[in-house]
């Protein structure tokens, strides 16, 4: 998969070189390109930004240099377009899982108060929200969805690894232990050690809703 990433601060993407990310990355699996957006803007200081109209705090970004780059990485309009907002529909797993079919993502990042709303109007199928909470910019979320996404890609985790988020079927995820047996007087539980795996699929079952009930009963109810 291609994602291109439209922003004002490229160098931040270089966080996704670490890890198993970076390792999609070297083995081509994901194309990653973090585009300046200065280097499309047409004023004679580069300027990307200017006061609101109507007034208000703050600085909004000009449609123009935003315009202008999208149509430079997406010719012919082939890719799906994203921007990254609290105002956006929120991004769920069921959402990244169908991101991760497309061939070419284009996610703009904005900054200050937000981008004029003709650039959104004009060039982007799509505005995203990584949770209920404002960020400085959107090039934090626009990495949360990268790596979501980058998850699913052929190749990039172990088939198990997916599969056991199924076998939580929308519940969150059972407590894991590993070596030692003890740590500070606190035991891994007697039933994990058992190697009887209809035990252990049952309680991490209870465990998965124990968990659920206490941290996320909406995701218990109905619909
Ligand atoms: N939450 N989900 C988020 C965000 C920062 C002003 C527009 C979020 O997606 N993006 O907080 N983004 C704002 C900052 C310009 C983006």
């Amino acid at each position: 998969m291609k994602i291109t990433v439209l922003t004002l601060f490229p160098e931040m993407f270089s966080a996704l070189d670490e890890s198993i990310l970076g390792r999609a990355k070297r083995e081509g699996k994901l194309q990653l390109e973090a585009v300046n957006i200065r280097d499309y803007s047409e004023d004679k200081h580069l300027k990307c930004d200017d006061y609101p109209f109507g007034g208000g705090a703050g600085m909004v970004m000009t449609p123009q240099p935003i315009g202008s780059a999208i149509e430079a990485v997406d010719r012919g309009h082939g890719a799906h377009r994203i921007y990254l907002s609290p105002k956006g529909r929120p991004l769920t797993q069921e959402r990244v899982v169908k991101l991760s079919e497309e061939e070419h993502l284009v996610l703009l990042c904005g900054h200050y108060e937000g981008v004029d709303q003709r650039a959104i109007d004009l060039f982007i199928d799509e505005e995203l929200s990584i949770g209920d909470y404002v960020l400085t910019g959107g090039e934090l979320p626009a990495m949360v969805l990268i790596d979501a996404v980058t998850r699913y890609l052929d190749g990039v985790l172990s088939p198990e690894s997916l599969v056991q988020e199924s076998f939580s079927e929308g519940l969150l995820e059972y407590p894991h232990y590993t070596r030692p047996v003890e740590y500070r007087g606190l035991a891994v539980p007697e039933v994990l050690r058992s190697g009887n795996h209809a035990e252990i699929d049952k309680w991490r079952r209870e465990k998965a809703l124990e968990i659920t009930r206490k941290n996320r009963p909406d995701l218990l109810k109905p619909e």
